[in-house]
């Protein structure tokens, strides 16, 4: 049994308010719906940013200072997003090795045959575990890279911790070296709504999961349709929020005897996904210490890939 995991959860429900760590949302079962949730017309990040990624390429490969590099992908995912980047500049004829991060070992075995069958003259080397410490290891070696951190993730962490974030990369960058992040743009907030309230209802069943999962790894008897999915915009913040709420008083135990109380209409917070301004964007980027923003965006500015450098 995973041990933080038990700690996490038995802390995050004994809160008040309570609230469970949205890293916890990527078990296998999430993995999966995750992936369903890449392919729904309302969850629009992934679509928009391929499109970015076909558009600007050209403008990234330019923009790097060097023709032989380290492309290292910070939660990397299974690839199917970078393929698409890694071909367009391998066709430029950059020279690089890939790097992907992640903590599941098992989403970079996908990612890796996934680069490999259509780039096989590239190195690759996935290393599984924390990013960041991995990151802080590989950031003594002195080759030239490209750090790259896709698919919105930033917006899953608080603004304060996005920042600080970005200042430890900045901090482990040499000054040629160059930051690309995908970042989701705020915009009518109708249609931020809908990507986290989805008519199919796997963003639900992506929600839910996390209680399912207790119920697996803890030995807990969560009853799911005792809760309901609650996904909110706030527009002025940025932020979707995403909650579920117990739909009756009750009691949940775990297999070791620990139990939990639920009031009726009592939340758990779940996760944040914050939204930015291009303007907010470079103010972060400045704030962290680089010198330099460019963004790349579709026409409709919903999304951005802005890259960041010193020179
Ligand atoms: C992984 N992350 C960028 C997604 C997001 O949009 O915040 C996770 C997600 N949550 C619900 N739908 C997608």
């Amino acid at each position: 049994m995973n041990k933080t995991f038990e700690q996490d959860i038995k802390k995050g429900l004994s809160s008040s308010p309570k609230y469970i760590p949205s890293q916890y949302f990527y078990d296998e079962t999430g993995d999966q719906l995750f992936q369903q949730i890449m392919k729904l017309e309302e969850y629009y990040l992934p679509r928009i940013e391929l499109e970015i990624i076909g558009s600007c390429s050209h403008e990234i490969f330019q923009a790097l200072a060097f023709d032989a590099i380290d492309i290292i992908e910070l939660g990397a995912g299974d690839g199917s997003k970078t393929l698409k980047l890694l071909k367009n500049l391998k066709s430029k004829g950059l020279n690089f090795r890939y790097i992907p991060l992640d903590i599941s070992s098992n989403v970079l075995e996908i990612n890796q045959s996934a680069i490999q069958n259509h780039l096989p003259d590239v190195d690759i080397l996935p290393i599984a575990g924390d990013y960041m410490k991995t990151f802080s290891e590989l950031s003594r070696q002195k080759n030239p890279k490209l750090v790259m951190f896709l698919g919105s993730n930033l917006g899953n962490f608080t603004p304060d911790k996005a920042l600080g974030f970005i200042k430890h990369l900045y901090q482990h960058m040499n000054g040629s070296d160059a930051l690309l992040m995908g970042i989701d743009l705020k915009k009518n907030p109708q249609m931020i709504a809908a990507a986290y309230n989805d008519s199919q209802q796997i963003t639900r069943m992506f929600n839910l999961n996390l209680l399912g999962r207790i119920n697996r790894e803890l030995g807990a008897d969560f009853k799911l349709n005792r809760f309901d999915h609650y996904p909110f915009y706030d527009p002025i913040k940025g932020s979707a929020f995403s909650y579920l709420v117990s739909l009756e008083t009750q009691k949940v135990k775990l297999a070791d005897g620990t139990c939990f109380y639920f009031e009726k209409n009592e939340l758990i917070h779940t996760e944040v996904s914050y939204k930015y301004s291009l303007k907010e964007i470079e103010k972060m980027g400045m704030k962290a210490g680089f010198l330099k923003v460019r963004h790349f965006t579709d026409p409709q500015e919903y999304f951005t890939l802005s890259l960041f450098q010193n020179e």
